[in-house]
C-alpha cells in the first residue's frame, strides 16, 4: 500500500436509514488480496487489500442485498479479482470490467456468464494513461451483441470535450459520480447545468449519484453535495444509481464511515418511490433483468 494511502473504515456505523429490502450497492470495488490477485504493473496507486469477504460483510452490515462491483484502475485490465468475487457471490453481484481492445467474443461471453454486464472507460488522468477514442469505440462495438452498457468516469472540466464521443458511443452510458461537479460552484453553475442538459437531451445516459465523500468541501459533512444528487434523482428518477464506492480508493481528506454515507440517501431521494427507483428498480433493470445468471 502507498505510504499516504488511507485504508477504509475498520468499524463503520450502522446507518440510521433502513435500506429497503433488495437494495443494490451499485458502485464498489474489490482490491486483491495482492498475494492472489496482484495489482497491475502500470497502476497509478497501490491500495490496501479490500477482498471480497470484506465487501460482502459490509453489504450485510449496511442492509444491502446485492452489489455491482466495478473494476478499478489499480487492477488494470486484469479482471481476475472481480471475476472471482462475482463467482463467489453468484446471483447477488454483477460486474463492470475494464478490457483490452483485442479481447475476443469468447472471452467476453465467459465474462458475461460470470456476471459482467458493462465495461468502464476511465478518463481521469491521475488514474490512467490516455486511451485513444478509436480504441474505446472498437470496444463499444465488441460488447454491443451482449447488450452491455458503458460506465464512464471523467471530471467536470472534461465533459464539454467528451460530449460528442459519448453521443457517438450510441449505447446506454452510466456516468460515475455525477460527472464530478465542483460543488463550490453551486447547482446553477453552467458546468453542472451542462451535465443536466446532457441527461435531458439523451435518454440513454444515466448517472450514479455517488461519492459525496469525494465531492464535499466539508468532510465528513456531506450536505453541500446533497442538492446536486437530489436534483438528478428528482429530474431523472429512472436513470440514477447509488453506490458506496467502498473501499474508497485515493481519499485524502478523510476516511468515510460507510454508515454515514448510507444516511445521505434519504436526503437525496426523499420519497419512498424515489428510494425504490434509486436503490432497487433501476439497478435491477440494468444489471439483473432478463438474465439467466
Ligand atoms: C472510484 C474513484 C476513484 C478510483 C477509481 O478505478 C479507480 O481506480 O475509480 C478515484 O480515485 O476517484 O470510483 O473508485
Amino acid at each position: 500500500m502507498d505510504a499516504d494511502y488511507l485504508p477504509f473504515h475498520d468499524n463503520p456505523s450502522k446507518p440510521a436509514f433502513s435500506v429497503p429490502e433488495g437494495a443494490v450497492d451499485a458502485h464498489c470495488h474489490v482490491f486483491g488480496p495482492a498475494e492472489t490477485f496482484p495489482y497491475h504493473p502500470k497502476r497509478k496507486y497501490t491500495p490496501c487489500d479490500a477482498p471480497k469477504e470484506q465487501l460482502f460483510a459490509l453489504r450485510d452490515h449496511l442492509g444491502f442485498a446485492r452489489n455491482v462491483i466495478v473494476q478499478a484502475s489499480c487492477h488494470g485490465t486484469d479482471n481476475a479479482a472481480l471475476l472471482d468475487a462475482l463467482q463467489y457471490a453468484g446471483n447477488l453481484a454483477r460486474g463492470v470490467a475494464v478490457v483490452d481492445p483485442d479481447i475476443t467474443a469468447d472471452e467476453l461471453q465467459a465474462m458475461h456468464n460470470t456476471g459482467v454486464r458493462a465495461v468502464r472507460f476511465n478518463f481521469v488522468k491521475r488514474l490512467v494513461d490516455t486511451t485513444p477514442k478509436e480504441i474505446f469505440l472498437g470496444i463499444a462495438e465488441k460488447i454491443r451483441p451482449l447488450g452491455w452498457h458503458i460506465v464512464v468516469y471523467f471530471e467536470t472540466q472534461d465533459l464539454e470535450e467528451l460530449t460528442p464521443f459519448l453521443i457517438q458511443l450510441n449505447t446506454l452510458i452510466v456516468v460515475d459520480h455525477m460527472g464530478r461537479p465542483d460543488v463550490s460552484k453551486g447547482v446553477g453553475h453552467e458546468d453542472f447545468q451542462r451535465f443536466v442538459t446532457l441527461l435531458e437531451e439523451h435518454e440513454n445516459i444515466w448517472t450514479k449519484v455517488s461519492c459525496p465523500e469525494r465531492l464535499t468541501l466539508n468532510p465528513p459533512n456531506y450536505d453541500d453535495v446533497v442538492p446536486f444528487a437530489r436534483t438528478l434523482v428528482e429530474r431523472f428518477p429512472n436513470r440514477v444509481l447509488w453506490g458506496t464506492d467502498w473501499p474508497h480508493p485515493n481519499m485524502n481528506s478523510h476516511i468515510p464511515d460507510d454508515g454515514k454515507l448510507v444516511d445521505v440517501i434519504p436526503k437525496i431521494a426523499p420519497t419512498p418511490d424515489l428510494k425504490k427507483a434509486l436503490l432497487i428498480d433501476n439497478p435491477m433493470r440494468l444489471y439483473w433483468q432478463n438474465q439467466t445468471r
